[in-house]
């Protein structure tokens, strides 16, 4: 039986309904071993099993400011109770504070699949029910979802369909140089789902071709080994000044393409200004660029050479904008790539998000494919998707946001399903007292991890494997089944039955299931997918798809609105959308925001933590908190492939040889990560794969609080985020700024305390 998740498609090897293992597909030439590692968790001790409520919560009192959350024993009690408790609970919500009240802006990934969709169904359940505080943006991306409209035009994510192809690269380009690299580790993942994965091959074809790369990263092994990328390590966060630096050079030296900057592109001659120093004396020279960045003024001005005489190609990753400052890394790398002379030429000029996921570079798009219909959303207020900790304790203030204020409202009742703000947001042990402001924490979770632990009322949610849906990656052109490969463990539900049960009990099933059973559902958006596609299309029938497991939808051809080939060819013709119509290097608009932190033109801002910051004497070491190479975020962290990557039970640190020396920490010792955030215990892994003065701790380790409640305890597991700074990365995209922390390591005295981040909270009966 096919399966279908974020980390690719497998094959489910089930017994008299046991499902035995999970094993790749024989046409995925890249398979992740994430996979064949669920198998284990699908019945650990971890999995939620019943509904469960906290013990303080049911006894009524107190609700508001409640220090509980998080540390109270739970009890179990039956569908037919919490269906109550949770139903009688919303009412009163929303008819004492208003529909506002109810935060349904609940971020994460969930899992694959067209109809089981969490955020889906949570919306549409929400919606229905009067509406619901939302959120804009994502954790991934937000500050450049915010910028690149203003720069480029066109829709957030529209960028991805106009940048060149990993297949046109290898044929055009030359010299690729990768802001924050490449790494292959990433390409495992697709947001929901693909069917086979394709980067690494296409990376090997480029190499083939003889691309040169550069890889602009703190850590070496953001490029597979087999691309022979020139290492170019930066002082983190710094990555405006390099491309500053370069961009200096090639004005001075006239090597800028003059021609695509005058006809293409608004605002260069006031960019220019600044990169000279005419407004603030400060030459953005290289040699000024090499003292930020710790590199040398004659790389950056060979780099400018190289760049501006090949056929070359800027990229960008997502981590250098997860930053303080984030949107001017974005912002800066496509004026560079305007300056170079390749923008608009096949296989060059700029492109982001390479290699973060399998299908961005592989593919520009696929046909949109039903899935669980929106409805509006009754209520308009939302927030910005990362400053939820500044929402609950500062109810009422206001805020900017690109170009608005927004007034951060009063939350009464989280409904947080399919996402795990207690592993992605920053500064957990603010978000700890954060989270005693509402009344009510309701989740929806498979296992018990921390965010589960931190509510009210836990609801069992039955995993990808145990439903029907059928998967419809990001950009990937194909369908592939899902068939429920095995039951529920426990009393677990899927979320679509849980919100139906609700419904039904709020008064609205037949509006928010419109008479359709799951599978019907199913069928349905998989035919509509087949019908909008018409016969152009011809998808097979739903039971020829269901029982062959993948079909294939017909190619997106070019050109793209908003394509850069054609506005280099006639940027009259074929404007962006912009305000000028141009690739905007100066934006009127965000100048007339008054921004302080993010101006008219990109523009180097010193972060506030970073290794030439004062901070730095008590804290000396960046912390670099990246994707992990063992799960997708904290999900299945209980899996094999995860728990085998630990280093006596907790998450790996890797820190350089000359850090570790002079702390006398070897490799596979337990260290101490801290600053005046928080501290956590990892196991050290000394390499010099990371640049001096750099700490790489992945995301996603359940957080293990020793003491849950107590402000600023040992979180015994290694989330990076017990550590990172909860501040926006400007007023304008007010997006999360996890790269941006200094800490401390030494070596952990004494025995260590035992893990206990897998271990279910107290249930009682
Ligand atoms: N320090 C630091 N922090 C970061 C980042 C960083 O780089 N550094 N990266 C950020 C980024 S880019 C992201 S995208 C976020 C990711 O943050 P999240 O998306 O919140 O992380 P996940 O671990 O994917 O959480 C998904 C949760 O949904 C549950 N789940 C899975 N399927 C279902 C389902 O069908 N229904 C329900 N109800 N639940 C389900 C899983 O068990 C899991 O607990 O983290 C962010 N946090
Ligand atoms: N295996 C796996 N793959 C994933 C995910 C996962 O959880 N697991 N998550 C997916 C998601 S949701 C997303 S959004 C993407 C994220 O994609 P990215 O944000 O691109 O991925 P990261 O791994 O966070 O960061 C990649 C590298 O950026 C470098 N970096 C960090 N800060 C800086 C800096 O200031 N300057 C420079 N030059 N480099 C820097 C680090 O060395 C890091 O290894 O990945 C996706 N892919
Ligand atoms: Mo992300």
């Amino acid at each position: 039986m096919s399966v279908a998740t974020h980390w690719g498609s497998f094959v489910a090897v089930v017994d008299s309904g046991r499902l035995v293992r999970i094993e790749p597909r024989e046409d995925d030439p890249a398979p992740s071993p994430i996979g064949p590692g669920m198998v284990t968790a699908a019945d650990d001790s971890a999995r939620v099993l019943r509904p469960a409520v906290r013990r303080g919560w049911l006894n009524g009192l107190p609700r508001a400011r409640d220090t509980a959350r998080g540390t109270d024993a739970f009890v179990e009690v039956s569908w037919d109770d919490a269906i109550d408790l949770v139903s009688e609970e919303l009412r009163r919500v929303r008819s004492r504070h208003g529909d506002g009240a109810v935060f349904g802006g609940s971020y994460g990934w969930a899992s694959a699949g067209a109809f089981h969709n969490a955020q889906g169904q949570l919306h549409r359940f929400l919606a229905l029910g009067g509406g619901y505080t939302d959120s804009r943006n994502t954790y991934s991306t937000a500050a450049l979802e915010v910028v690149l409209p203003h720069v480029i035009g066109g829709a957030p994510w529209s960028y991805q369909s106009r940048m060149p192809m990993w297949d046109a690269i290898a044929e055009n380009c030359e010299l690729v140089v990768a802001f924050g690299g490449l790494a292959l580790k990433n390409s495992q993942i697709n947001p929901g789902g693909l069917a086979r994965h394709r980067t690494q091959d296409l990376q090997r074809r480029c190499r083939a071709a003889g691309v040169r790369f550069v890889n602009v990263s703190p850590i070496r092994s953001d490029t597979a080994g087999f691309l022979d990328a020139e290492w170019l390590p930066v002082i983190p966060n710094t990555d405006t000044a390099a491309m500053l630096g370069i961009a200096h050079t090639m004005l001075v030296n006239g090597w800028h393409d003059e021609d695509f900057l005058r006809r293409c592109c608004v605002g260069f001659d006031r960019f220019a200004s600044y990169l000279t120093g005419e407004f603030d004396g400060v030459a953005k020279d290289a040699a000024w660029a090499a003292r930020i960045t710790g590199t040398s003024g004659d790389t950056l001005t060979e780099l400018a050479r190289r760049l501006s005489t090949r056929r070359s190609l800027i990229m960008v990753n997502y981590a250098i904008q997860r930053a303080d400052h984030g949107e001017q890394p974005i912002w800066m790398s496509v004026v560079l790539a305007a300056m170079a002379g390749s923008m608009g030429r096949p296989g060059c000029g700029w492109g982001a998000g390479y290699a973060t996921m399998d299908a961005t570079g592989v593919a520009p798009g696929r046909p949109s494919v039903a899935s669980i219909p929106r409805i509006p959303n009754p209520v308009a207020d939302f927030i910005p998707v990362a400053r939820i900790a500044d929402t609950l304790l500062h109810p009422g203030r206001t805020i900017d946001y690109d170009g608005r204020r927004l007034t951060l409202p009063e939350l009464r009742l989280i409904y947080w399903c399919g996402g795990n703000p207690f592993h992605h947001h920053q500064d957990l042990h603010r978000l700890t007292r954060a989270w005693q402001a509402p009344d009510t924490v309701v989740v929806h979770e498979a296992w018990w991890n921390t965010t589960a632990k931190f509510a009210d009322i836990v609801l069992p949610v039955a995993t990808s494997l145990e439903r029907d849906d059928f998967a419809a990656g990001f950009s990937d052109p194909h369908l592939v089944a899902m068939p429920k490969v095995r039951e529920p463990a426990g009393e677990s539900r899927t979320d679509h039955h849980i919100f139906t049960t609700l419904a039904s009990r709020l008064g609205y099933e037949c509006e928010f299931t419109q008479s359709r059973s799951e599978i019907e559902w199913v069928r349905h958006l998989y035919e509509r997918t087949r019908a909008d596609l018409g016969d152009d299309g011809a998808l097979p029938g739903f039971d020829d798809f269901w029982r062959s497991s993948t079909a294939e939808l017909p190619a997106l051809s070019g050109p793209f609105p908003g394509s850069f080939e054609a506005l280099r060819a006639d940027p009259r013709r074929f404007p962006l959308t912009t305000p000028s119509g141009r690739i905007e290097i100066f934006s009127e608009e965000i100048d007339s925001f008054g921004y302080d932190d993010c101006t008219g033109h990109p523009a180097w801002f010193e972060p506030v933590e970073w290794l030439r910051a004062g901070l730095s004497d008590r804290f000396p070491l960046h912390l670099i908190s990246n994707q992990p190479a063992s799960r997708l975020h904290s999900q299945y962290d209980n899996g094999d492939r995860s728990l085998k990557s630990k280093i006596h039970g907790r998450e790996p640190v890797t820190i350089n040889p000359l850090d570790a020396a002079s702390r006398g920490i070897e490799n596979g010792m337990i260290v101490r990560i801290h600053n005046d955030r928080g501290s956590c215990l990892a196991g050290a892994v000394v390499s010099d794969d990371v640049m001096p003065g750099v700490v790489q701790l992945s995301t996603g380790a359940w957080w293990d609080p020793a003491r849950p409640g107590r402000s600023g305890t040992l979180d015994r597991h290694g989330n990076p985020n017990t550590l990172t700074a909860d501040r926006g990365c400007s007023r304008l995209s007010q997006g999360p700024s996890a790269h941006s922390a200094l800490v401390e390591v030494e070596l952990h005295d004494g025995p260590p305390p035992e893990v206990l981040a897998f271990a279910p909270p107290h249930l009682e009966h």
